[in-house]
């Protein structure tokens, strides 16, 4: 294996040795959760290691940068609209790092191997650095603005596909049932019939550092809020890749509605989801 690190500069070094960390201890915890509790729902998942991990994270990072602001997904106040705040603290903050302790935890309470930590940070409104780190199978995904995407030192491309008809796409079904089922079922009818296969695996990061690395060609998903999404749409990005809202409006943090592809089919899969009515914007 080569290094984790592919640069000296202190953000990334400090990120992908955060992501490292929690990914260890998050798999030793696979099997063994203590305290299984729900948030916005009775899918809406939490345990003692989402919590964990977060403040580990949280500690690493302050101990380098103390001035810094973190957004986690589990240091959010329940009924806090996520994106909002996070937006603003964009706007008020320099350097803001962006945390999912364990983006995935649905297959990590189940024992299905596809989860991972997702850091980002982002410095004066701009994606700057994207550490996504699946513990599994031990990948360390790291992009860098302008400096490419890597995974243990070795570049990472989109693939080169340019139809539907070829491509394994992957989409998520956040647990949110009133809003997001109906809008994926839309999409699902619609996506489907065009591409070879879709797959779902529950783990929003990892699909997108899967785009980047070219094991599926396009991915979509409804509801996502920035920690699912900053680090990975980096590395999709870096990769060569597109990533827009499901209208193909230009991503910023605060798009929810998220569309990642490798550019080619990307045009595609937006006009299915609007034809469909599937974009999750249209609908109340
Ligand atoms: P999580 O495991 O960090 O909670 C699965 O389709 C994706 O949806 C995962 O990335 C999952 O992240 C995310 N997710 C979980 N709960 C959600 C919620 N209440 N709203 C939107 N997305 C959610
Ligand atoms: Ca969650
Ligand atoms: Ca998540
Ligand atoms: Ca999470």
């Amino acid at each position: 294996r080569e290094p984790y690190v592919v640069s000296s500069k202190g953000h990334t070094a400090v990120a992908i040795n955060a992501a490292a960390k929690a990914g260890e201890w998050i798999k030793s915890r696979q099997g063994q959760v203590k305290s299984l509790g729900t948030k916005t729902s009775a899918q809406d998942l939490v345990t003692e290691v989402d919590k964990g991990v977060e403040q580990m994270i949280r500690r690493l990072i302050q101990t380098h940068y103390p001035d810094h602001c973190i957004l986690g997904e589990e240091g959010v106040l329940p009924g806090a609209d996520e994106a909002t705040a996070a937006l603003e603290e964009v706007r008020e903050n320099e350097y803001l790092w962006i945390v999912d302790p364990v983006d995935g935890t649905t297959n990590f309470v189940h024992g299905f191997p596809f989860y991972c930590v997702s850091i980002a940070l982002v410095i004066r409104g701009e994606l700057t650095v994207g550490v996504i780190y699946d513990p599994i199978r031990d990948e360390m995904f790291v992009a860098e603005k302008g400096k490419g995407a890597y995974v243990h030192g070795v570049p990472t491309a989109v693939s080169a596909e340019t139809e539907l008809g070829g491509s394994l796409v992957a989409m998520g079904f956040p647990p949110d049932r009133v809003f997001a089922q109906p809008v994926n079922m839309a999409g699902l009818q619609s996506i489907l019939p065009q591409v070879r296969g879709i797959r779902a695996g529950g783990s929003a990061a990892l699909h997108l550092a899967y785009v980047a690395a070219g094991r599926v060609d396009g991915y979509w998903e409804v509801g996502l809020n920035p920690w699912d999404c900053a680090a990975g749409v980096l590395l999709v990005l870096e990769s060569g890749g597109a990533v827009t809202d499901t209208q193909g409006d230009p991503y910023d943090i605060s798009t929810r509605h998220v569309v990642a592809s490798n550019g080619q089919i990307h045009q595609a899969m937006v006009d299915s989801l609007k034809a469909a009515d599937a974009t999750g914007l249209t609908r109340s």
